[in-house]
């Protein structure tokens, strides 16, 4: 006669763990590292994010335990010379899709705490401005690989 008090409860618990995670609706695809040679200190990495909600997402910026620092970046080019600036938010809208690729936006991944090796996983969190965090993992990619 006792257990059936608890599955209220534990239904509850259940269903705020899952509201939590942004009810899933940024979607992380194609996400990688460009490997860089050993002692490199700064690494870029690319990734397509995709909002399959009905309200626009906005990524303020991404952490890793891999890399002492992180931010988001962009390739501009201004009176022709190439040169990266910092992005402080990047804003998903609904049904929509943003590209990080080489060239363009991207990851910018500074100080590895460890040897960054091709085949690795990096863990990569993305913060979100409802306060979300949404966990993924970048592949580790040699340079000369199909995906540049
Ligand atoms: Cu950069």
């Amino acid at each position: 006669m006792v257990r059936p008090r608890f599955v209220p409860l534990l239904l509850m618990l259940l269903s705020a763990s899952t509201s939590a995670h942004a009810d899933g609706k940024l979607g992380v695809f194609d996400a990688w590292i460009r490997a860089a040679p050993p002692g490199a200190t700064m690494m870029a990495g690319y990734v397509t994010l995709k909002n399959s909600g009905d309200a626009p997402l906005t990524v303020l910026t991404v952490q890793s335990d891999a890399f002492r620092l992180t931010s988001l970046h962009e390739t501009v080019v201004e009176r022709g010379v190439s040169r990266m600036r910092e992005v402080h938010r990047l804003v998903i809208e609904p049904g929509g899709e943003t590209r990080l690729a080489p060239g363009g936006k991207h990851l910018m991944l500074m100080q590895p705490r460890h040897a960054i090796e091709v085949g690795e996983k990096v863990q990569v969190m993305f913060l979100l401005s409802d306060g979300t965090r949404l966990e993924t993992y970048f592949d580790v990619v040699a340079p000369d690989s199909t995906n540049d």
